[in-house]
């Protein structure tokens, strides 16, 4: 779409659900009987059959190693590769494809900010700030870290609503903050966190700051340069992407003076016994044959998501949130965790005397799918004071039905344990 005509038209042309459906071969299953209601989007989501054959194709067409060989298929796989790379550096406004790493998921991305930056930069004394609402993947790579080294991480923390405290988050920020590391979207409550705001802060006073968003780029718009982040992770496989793939953006001048993570073919420039020249960036951070299907598909996954509108699909889900969050709320027995005014597409709950293991087991028999447990977010349970929640997550294909389909078998959840 090029034309102002056209791009006004996704902004005002409602999501066509039937038709982007019909793109999820996946989505016609029937389980138990029933037929298949997805909400575990936060997990994983599912693949729409574009990205399934290009997935195919690279295998029957293009496989070869990237980045050595002169043959034409060697040749072939490092173009779809590189330009993968340069399909997510638009995805998401970086200033230059060298800026985008692709690494294994945002586990990865952040164990290697951990590692590079963290090692070099973090001493005895210092402090790593993050928030109440992170996902494990945020919490224990700066855990080591700080053990380690002997710093100490400090927590923001957050209403009862599952809202940051902005004026605490401000009074941690210290001489001795070394780095800000927080969730753009948080996975097991749905809290939209203000990460412009918390970045202006910190920048500030010279901090860099890390956005794990892992739950935001699939439903909505993220413009690392807007931002002014200073390191940007995520995964493949929650933006209707493969396994395996995902990516770290950071700006070039702190990739330039980051020490690699890991080392061996692909990331050097020369090799003697006696010294190693690493490669120019990004390459420098890609040790070893990297996943290159993964990348190239994940950039098939992005021209389905930026071909559907993300501002499109972030209404969509939005207006299914609130017909959720109403729909929920009616059913007797049932208490909504994570209440914040920005939220994105997830539904945490618990139904009182019914465990959510009970809860997840009960509406897989009627053929919905939604995740229970502590969501890897441990801390924030114990933050709520519960040990685990039911959680419906969203994507760009649920439906008004879907949620019914929901809240009836939440109904019977109720009989169940009457
Ligand atoms: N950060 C957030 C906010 C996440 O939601 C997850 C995965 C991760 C990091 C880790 O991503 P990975 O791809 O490296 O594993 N979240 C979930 C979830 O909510 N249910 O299963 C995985």
């Amino acid at each position: 779409m090029t034309s102002g005509t056209a791009i006004s038209a996704q902004r005002t042309t409602p999501l066509d659900v039937a038709a982007v459906r019909q793109d999820f071969p996946i989505l016609r299953q029937r389980v138990h009987g029933k037929p298949l209601v997805y909400l575990d989007n936060a997990a994983t989501t599912q693949k729409p059959q574009a990205v399934i054959d290009r997935l195919v194709r690279y295998y029957t067409e293009d496989n070869g190693n990237v980045h050595r060989g002169v043959h034409w298929l060697s040749e072939r796989a490092t173009d779809a590769y590189e330009a993968a790379r340069d399909i997510v550096r638009r995805f998401l406004n970086a200033a230059e494809s060298r800026e985008i790493v692709f690494v294994r998921g945002t586990t990865e991305a952040i164990n290697l900010v951990a590692q590079t930056y963290g090692r070099t930069h973090v001493g005895a004394g210092d402090e790593i700030v993050i928030s109440t609402l992170e996902h494990h993947s945020n919490i224990v790579p700066w855990q080591l870290l700080c053990e380690e080294k002997g710093a100490r991480l400090r927590v923001i923390p957050i209403s009862d609503s599952g809202e940051l405290d902005l004026d605490a988050y401000q009074k941690l920020l210290g001489d001795r903050t070394r780095l800000v590391s927080v969730v753009h979207v948080s996975n097991a409550l749905g809290t939209i966190n203000p990460v412009d705001e918390i970045i202006r802060l910190a920048h500030r006073r010279g901090i860099p700051v890390l956005v794990d968003g892992a739950q935001a780029v699939a439903h909505m718009k993220v413009d690392v340069q807007a931002l002014g982040c200073d390191f940007y992770a995520l995964s493949g496989h929650k933006m209707l992407g493969p396994t395996g793939i995902g990516v770290l953006y950071a700006t070039s001048s702190l990739l330039e003076a980051m020490p690699p993570y890991q080392s061996g073919g692909d990331m050097i420039r020369s090799v003697t016994f006696e010294q190693t020249l690493f490669n120019t960036l990004p390459y420098k951070f890609e040790a070893g044959t990297p996943d290159i299907s993964g990348a190239i598909v994940l950039g098939t996954a992005i021209g389905y998501l930026t071909q559907v509108g993300l501002d499109r699909i972030a209404a969509h889900e939005h207006e299914l949130l609130e017909y959720g969050t109403d729909a929920l709320s009616r059913i007797p027995g049932v208490r909504l965790m994570g209440t914040a005014k920005q939220k994105a597409g997830i539904l945490s709950f618990v139904v009182d005397g019914v465990h959510p293991h009970d809860i997840g087991t009960i509406l897989d028999r009627e053929g919905v799918a939604i995740r229970t447990g502590h969501h890897c977010c441990q801390p924030l349970m114990h933050r709520l004071a519960v040990p685990a929640t039911a959680r419906a997550s969203l994507a760009l294909y649920n439906t008004r039905d879907e949620i019914d389909a929901l809240a009836a078998a939440l109904g019977n959840v109720r009989e169940v344990f009457a």
